[in-house]
């Protein structure tokens, strides 16, 4: 099967905190190595997200020419997802001039089979800034629940879609003032009432996507459809080609779901074995394809870019799943980049390997509802299931067996009831784990992840090697030799989300996979895994894979990150 994964773009605008992270990104990886693992044609695209009035505003922030600043966020960001193991296929660019031609002709269909409208609309201009101030360029109150910050597009409080002439008392992001006026000028509209029953149908053929994802797009359907102003009055985007609308530029959510295509077309060119990249995207073709986002993401996903698609009248494929996110929380109150609040990516790294983030955010993935972060909670469960369950389990076997047998899978005795047994639990286990992995359902998947975890601890713990030692050698060879096949397998169920521990564990046996490989997911039969590391492999014992973090470092961090909840 060829699965195809999208991850929502992430904004230039800054570097991305843990909530950005585990709401697209990371899962995206997690289930991409996944995929490739159970065997699987993955493709895994992402890119900066440039355009519109978050770049321009942070550019603004930095003095910067706009252009600039996006090269250099580019750069900053696609380091930091290397150091979080992130894996893509390719990792391009919003603003790339594939971007531009690709968003162009969806622009040329789209007028061709009339779902553009030229109207005058009213705009807000700022005579304290001489301009027109679109979306987050104006701010003000919510006219749907009172939220004071709403900026010109979107309320960050209640996800409402705005427009910057919606917001009450308005004032510009730019200057602060509020020597406002509204005049009218000539917009593009992407006449979504038109096609919404389509997108309604395309959407009712879906019965099995996530009720978060359905009940979003429904609401927003009941809500009425609105038709969408695509263009915008900036200089930095993707430019109109169209009589009279020189100086305008197209809006950053029409542009940015076609990067997702665009990026495709530029991973395709890099390779010429790549060069039938259409046929990831062509609609009837043996793909499946994912997409990962957080909540407020939705609508643009499940409405307004397969609006773009259908209304194209060409056969692009459409999402198939589409998982979304809730928030992740800093101690109950908002992660925010613009007023700093939480930790950010590269702090993390700064700070802790990134499996350790990988493991927690997974395991606390906002799926059912927001989850909160503590750097308490962090620390607490990265010590219990990866320091003490998994890291624990893994040097004591080679320590014990190095000590006792030396540094090669002992010979000598059978299994006997006690290994069947772990065994056939280990298979129920594995199964659930890759149900659950299959499913995205990560809360679930790391649970189970967790037991077969412990199942290796417990079988160990009564199986209890540093005993029969002492009287029967043959039988702690035969503990010793299966707990270190349970070693091997726990690091390949585990690769996808803490690929750097889990290649370190594979080293070790000389198992590791080639640089940019991965480790084919196990067989149905157990037996056949807990026994593959046959009698006299050698392997290097390794020093704890993960260290405590104890209570003074729980301190520490907590003081410079700040703990309080958010003042309201
Ligand atoms: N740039 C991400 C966000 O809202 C937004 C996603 C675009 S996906 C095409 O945080
Ligand atoms: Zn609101």
């Amino acid at each position: 099967m060829k699965i195809l994964i999208t991850s929502a773009l992430p904004y230039i605008n800054g570097i991305k905190h843990l909530g950005n992270l585990v709401g697209s990104i990371l899962p995206s990886d997690v289930y991409a190595r996944f995929k490739r693992q159970t065997g699987d044609e993955v493709l895994f695209i992402c890119a900066t997200d440039e355009h519109g009035t978050p770049a321009e505003l942070a550019a603004l922030e930095a003095g910067q020419d706009v252009a600039d600043f996006c090269r250099e966020q580019y750069e900053v960001q696609k380091d930091i997802y290397e150091r979080f193991h992130i894996r893509f296929d390719h990792f391009g660019r919003s603003s790339s001039p594939d971007n531009h031609e690709l968003t162009q002709h969806f622009a040329r269909k789209l007028d061709e089979n009339g779902f553009l409208e030229e109207r005058e609309i009213n705009q807000v201009y700022s005579l304290d800034d001489g301009r027109y101030l679109p979306d987050r360029y104006v701010e003000g109150e919510c006219p749907n629940c009172g939220y004071e910050r709403a900026r010109g597009d979107q309320c960050e409080n209640c996800t409402k879609l705005l427009d910057p002439t919606d917001l009450i008392n308005p004032r510009s992001a730019v200057s602060g003032g509020t020597n406002i006026e509204v005049r009218a000028t000539k917009h593009l509209f992407l006449r979504q009432s038109a096609l919404i029953d389509e997108v309604e149908t395309w959407i009712d053929s879906h019965p099995d996507w996530p009720h978060l994802v359905t009940s979003i797009a429904k609401k927003w359907i009941k809500e009425g459809v609105r038709d969408r102003c695509i263009t915008r009055d900036l200089s930095w985007g993707v430019p109109v080609h169209k009589a009279g609308f020189e100086g305008k530029v197209f809006y950053v959510w029409f542009d940015a779901p076609i990067a997702y295509i665009a990026t495709t077309k530029t991973w395709g060119e890099l390779d010429p074995r790549n060069r039938d990249w259409k046929a990831w995207w062509t609609e009837g073709a043996h793909v499946k394809y994912v997409q990962f986002m957080a909540k407020d993401n939705i609508p643009f996903h499940t409405i307004s870019f397969p609006a773009t698609e259908i209304g194209s009248r060409e056969p692009w494929k459409k999402v198939d799943q589409l998982k979304g996110f809730n928030w992740l929380t800093y101690y109950g109150g908002k992660f925010s980049t613009s007023s700093k609040r939480g930790i950010f990516t590269d702090q993390a790294l700064a700070e802790e390997p990134a499996d350790y983030w990988r493991y927690w955010l997974m395991a606390n993935a906002p799926e059912s509802g927001d989850s909160v972060f503590t750097i308490d909670r962090f620390a607490e469960q990265c010590n219990k299931d990866l320091a003490h369950t998994l890291g624990n389990f893994v040097n004591r076997g080679m320590k014990f067996c190095e000590k006792q047998f030396g540094a090669a899978v002992p010979e000598g005795g059978d299994w006997t009831e006690e290994e069947r047994a772990m065994a056939t639990e280990l298979e129920g286990l594995v199964a659930d784990y890759r149900g659950h992995m299959e499913a995205i359902d990560f809360r679930k998947a790391m649970a189970s992840l967790r037991a077969i975890w412990s199942l290796g601890n417990n079988y160990l713990a009564s199986a209890a090697p540093w005993t029969a030692i002492k009287q029967d050698r043959e039988r702690a060879a035969c503990i010793i030799r299966t707990g270190l096949n349970l070693t091997r397998l726990f690091a390949t169920l585990a690769w996808p989300v803490i690929p750097e521990s889990a290649e370190k564990i594979l080293a070790a046996f000389d198992m590791a996979p080639a640089e940019g490989g991965t480790p084919p997911w196990p067989g149905t039969d157990i037996e056949a895994e807990l026994t593959a590391l046959a009698p006299g492999r050698p392997f290097t014992t390794i020093p704890p894979l993960f260290k405590v973090i104890d209570w003074d470092r729980v301190t520490e961090l907590t003081q410079r990150y700040g703990g309080a909840p958010e003042e309201v």
